[in-house]
This record gives structure tokens, sequence and C-alpha cells, in this order.
């Protein structure tokens, strides 16, 4: 099974998925071992299950990572543990699908924790390995509570090959991972990063996923999964859960690892004449943390991306970092948020210092430190690639022009790991004169990106604003391309406010007017300072005037843009 056959079979679902076989070993033993050892168990459940009417059964692999079998003394064992489960799984049930299951390693990675992302993503790499020589369909990375374990495992998954990959978030009674993660975020994240299916289990047994799908369905591109927990219930209560799981959403349907053939019997008889809910979009203008998701765009209020954690023209800023401290970064991403900036902008270019591991250190903390999603901001793709691979979200890349090395090595990079990217309409050539070559440009960029699988959903569109001290039709200009952005191109669009006034005095008030007019012609982002009163006040300004956040102003009594 490919990754075009399983969303041509999603299509026709809902898919019952089984409740994987379970081990009747203690604590102290390795349940896969056990279950190698044991196979008649894990064959007889299997064949239940598909007897049961279930459309993908799982091999029994959770745990058979290096770093769990490691715990047990079977660290070496790996390679065949996950190979022979899965080869026996496939000689019993012959051409019948079966999906290698992936889970937790059971530490922190980081940044979150101190094992290393890139030993992470081997250890998947090693199993998933292992399981595909087995004979894999594909697989499920199933009951996941950090979210850059899940992308570790995701991004193994895709290196290995064009297996379908259905991932597995587990929420607790927060209504958020155990990492502290949303399930809206969680969905961005992982469809972006390319998994086949996103699903949620209950981490908290008195936890309705049913609400969760429901409240994540707007934002799906991809089948959406659901795990409910069986509890104590019988199969026909258990059952009762399953149609309005697939009228919220649900795609696919999976059995907690309390459920017994006869449950996946009685739910699949319920489900089974439940219409599917396709995904309603095909691609989605979104960016995620890992605690937060963040829709650019003319039905949402603007966002403001924080220019400050950028070295140029900061001395002291300069100087830290050339001493290797984050301090100022740190206290630039927690003032910037007080000044309610929706985006950091991170740059660590600055000669005299090691760009990529001071970007991978910024980037590490600040995703540990902010809610809000990123934005890489570097002129080298080795920089910009390497941060997204690490970063825990959907971050926002600055930038792809139509520079050769910045279409050739930033794009893919970009689409590889699903980011939003601004696009600079400027060539190797320079800068074009007129709004009309500036459009070609962009176009040319969105057919490069279009060979990679993006969409004008995913761009944000850099409106190139000059300084009127030069040139007095620099804005008009700008503005004429952010209107052809925001009505035929339907892009989100971006200018770095301050280049408008350069050179010119008074420039906070040029700023903010200049402001509010790009805002007037559509604009939906801007990278600035946050602590500017004119800038954030013309943005409070105009959201209310567009219909957002006028309650906040009321509540507030001023337009300063300071903390509440
Ligand atoms: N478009 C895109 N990306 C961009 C820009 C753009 N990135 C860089 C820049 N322009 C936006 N970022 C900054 C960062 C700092 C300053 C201006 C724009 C700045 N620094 C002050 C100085 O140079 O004197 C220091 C001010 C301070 O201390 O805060 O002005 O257009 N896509």
């Amino acid at each position: 099974m490919n990754r075009k056959d399983f969303h041509q079979l999603a299509a026709r679902g809902p898919l019952l998925l089984d409740a994987v076989p379970t081990a009747g070993c203690g604590a102290r033993e390795c349940p896969e071992k056990w279950l190698l050892e044991h196979f008649e168990v894990a064959a007889s459940a299997l064949v239940s299950f598909r007897d049961a009417g279930c459309d993908i059964v799982r091999c029994p692999s959770a745990g058979a990572n290096r770093l769990r079998l490691g715990a047990f003394g079977l660290a070496s064992q790996t390679g065949e543990i996950n190979r022979e489960l899965m080869r026996r799984c496939r000689a019993t049930l012959g051409s019948f699908p079966v999906f290698g299951t992936c889970s937790i390693i059971g530490r922190r990675i980081e940044p979150f924790g101190d094992l290393d992302f890139e030993e992470a993503v081997a250890c998947y790499g090693e199993q998933a390995k292992a399981l595909a020589d087995g004979g894999a369909e594909g697989f499920i990375v199933a009951a996941m509570n950090d979210i850059q374990e899940a992308r570790a495992a995701l991004i193994a998954l895709r290196e290995l090959g064009d297996f379908p990959v259905i991932v597995e978030m587990s929420i607790g009674p927060q209504g958020r991972t155990q990492g502290g993660t949303d399930p809206v975020s969680a969905l961005v994240t992982l469809q972006s990063l390319k998994a086949d299916a996103v699903g949620f289990g209950a981490g908290d047994p008195g936890l309705a996923i049913a609400s969760i799908i429901a409240a994540v369905k707007p934002f799906a591109t991809v089948p959406l999964g659901a795990v409910p927990a069986t509890r104590d219930s019988g199969p026909e209560a258990y059952a009762a859960l399953g149609p309005a799981l697939v009228r919220a959403g649900a795609n696919l349907v999976a059995g907690d690892r309390h459920a017994t053939a006869e449950h996946m019997a009685a739910l699949g008889g319920r489900i089974c004449g439940e219409a599917v809910r396709p995904a309603l979009k095909k691609s989605l203008s979104a960016l995620s943390s890992c605690r937060s998701t963040l829709f650019p765009g003319p039905e949402h209020p603007f966002a403001i991306v924080g220019e400050r954690i950028n070295p140029t023209g900061k001395k002291q800023l300069q100087a830290s970092l050339r001493e290797g401290s984050l301090d100022m970064v740190q206290q630039f991403a927690i003032e910037q948020e007080q000044r309610r900036a929706a985006v950091l902008d991170v740059n660590m270019g600055l000669s005299g210092i090691d760009e990529m591991a001071m970007m991978l250190r910024a980037v590490g903390l600040l995703s540990r430190l902010s809610p809000l999603p990123l934005c890489i901001d570097t002129t080298r793709p080795e920089v910009a690639e390497a941060a997204l691979r690490r970063y825990p979200g959907r971050a926002l890349v600055n930038s792809v022009s139509g520079e050769r090395e910045r279409i050739e090595r930033t794009l893919p990079a970009a689409a590889r790991y699903g980011a939003m990217f601004i696009v600079l309409p400027l060539t190797d050539a320079g800068i074009p004169a007129t709004v009309r070559e500036r459009i070609a440009v962009i176009d040319t960029i969105l057919a490069a990106a279009a060979s990679y699988g993006c969409t004008v959903d995913d761009i944000v569109v850099d409106g190139l604003v000059m300084t009127i001290s030069s040139n007095p039709e620099a804005a008009r200009d700008t503005l004429d391309l952010i209107s052809w952005c925001s009505q035929t191109l339907q892009a989100n669009t971006i200018v770095g406010l301050s280049n408008v006034s350069f050179g010119m005095p008074e420039r906070q008030w040029i700023n903010g007017a200049f402001l509010g007019m790009a805002m007037g012609r559509g604009l939906t982002m801007a990278i600035a300072n946050p602590s500017s009163d004119s800038i954030m006040a013309t943005v409070q300004a105009c959201n209310a005037l567009r219909g957002h956040d006028a309650g906040m102003l009321l509540r507030r009594g001023n337009f300063s843009g300071g903390p509440s």
C-alpha cells in the first residue's frame, strides 16, 4: 500500500483499525519479546480483529525501539524483534494490510529534554526499517504525548519510503498532550510534516474524543483518526460512541488497547453505514508552535512579526551573541510577546559567530520559552533547513526569493518540512522596478513551489517596501502589489515596516500611517518592533475597524500596544 492507495481507501471509509494484540506478561518482561515467543496469542488476536471487520490491523511492535528494549537488555535484538514480529503477522494474514506500530521512546527529546533529536530520529528509523523489511504496509505512530517525539518518528518514516503514516496524539485532561500541545497545533504541525492521517486518543478516560475531532476538523487537510477509550464499557456501549465520531469528522476509528474483537465488531457495525466527511481543505495558512496556532489572513486579526531578535544595528545584542549568551534573545522574546507580537522573527546573522549553532540554540530556547510561532530569518539555506527540521511546530521561513540559491535550496527545504515561507519578489538581477515585474517574479516562485506541492496558502508575499526618502513612489508601488496579492492572488502579504521611513524625520508616524494604508489594501502581516506605540495602536485600531478585537479595545479603554 502506498500513500495514494491509503488516501483512496480512507476516502471510501470510515476505516476501522484494530486494538493491537496485547501481551500476557508482567511489567518486568518485554511485551514485544513475549509476543514473539508466544506468537499464537498475537496471531489469534489478529485473526479475530480481521474477522471482526477491521480494515487494517497493527503489528504489536509499539515499544520495540532500541531505547525501550534497552531497559530489558534487548537493545541488540531491535532489528530482529521488529522484523520477526512483522514477518509473522504477515505470514498469519497473507495479503491483509498490517501496519507497523511505533510509540514512545520514553525520554524527552531536544529542545524539551536531553535526548538528541537526531538520535531519536535514528531510533525510530532503525525500528521502522526492520518493520518494513518484515513486510509492513504502512505505519502508525501511536499514543504519542510529545509533539517533538511524534515529529522525530514521522521524519524517520518519511525518509524510509512512500509508506502511509498515521500519527496519533494522546490528549490529557487539560485538553492538551502531556507536553502541552493543543490538538489544533498538533494537527497543523503533523499534517504540514506530511502525516497521511492525524488521530487523537484519550489520555484521560473522561475526555470526549468526538469534541476534539469536531474542533480540529475545520483545519484538517488530511483524514482524521479517533481512538475512543473503552473504559469498562461493553461492546454495545463502546460501539455507540462510533457514529458521533464519524459525524464529527473522523475518517478512521481505532480501538484502544482494552478493546476486544467483540468491541471492534460492534463498533464496525455501527459506523459502516456512516458517510465520512473528507478533509475540508487541501492546504491551510497556519503557523504553529508546540503550544499555539496562528492563522494569518484577512478573516483573522492582523499579525505582527516581532523583529527584535536580529543583531542588525544592535550593538548590545551583537556583543552578547558574540559571548555565546542568549539572555537578550530571551528578554526580547518575553517583551515582544507582552507587546502582542504574534510571531517571533529569529535572525542570527552576525559576522564572527557560528550562525548555524546559534540559530539552533535560539530556536530551542524559544520553543521552550514562548508560545509564539517562529519566523526563521536567514540567508543560508542550510541554516533554514536545520532549524526547520528541529522546530517543534510549523514555522515561517524568511525567505524565498527569485534568486537561484533560494529557489534551488531554501524552497525545497521549506517544502520538505511543510513550513510557510515569505516570497521576496526579487531576483539575482536585483529588485524589479515595476509592480508588473515583481508579479512575474512571484509567479515564477509559485510555479517552482507548486512542483514541490506548495500552494498559495503556504506563502506570504513581501511587498518589498523601500524608503520614500529616496523614491517617492516606493510606498505606492508596494501598496499596489499588496492589492494585487490580496485580490487577485488571494495570498497573505507582509512588509518590513520600518524600511518605508528610512532617512525620514518622524519615522514612527510615517510607519503607523503606512501600516494603516497597507492594511486597507489587504496587508495581513508586518515585520515590526512591537515596542512602538504608533504601530501597535494602528494594529489594534484597524483590527477593531475590521471587526476583530473591538471588545478588547473597549475593555482596555486605551490604544496603547502594551500589556493589558
Ligand atoms: N522583509 C523580510 N524580512 C526582513 C525585512 C523585510 N527582515 C529584516 C528586516 N527587514 C526586518 N527586521 C528588522 C530588524 C531590525 C531593524 C529593522 C528591521 C532595526 N534595527 C535598529 C537599527 O538598525 O538601528 C535597532 C532598533 C532596536 O534597537 O530595536 O531597525 O523587509 N521578509
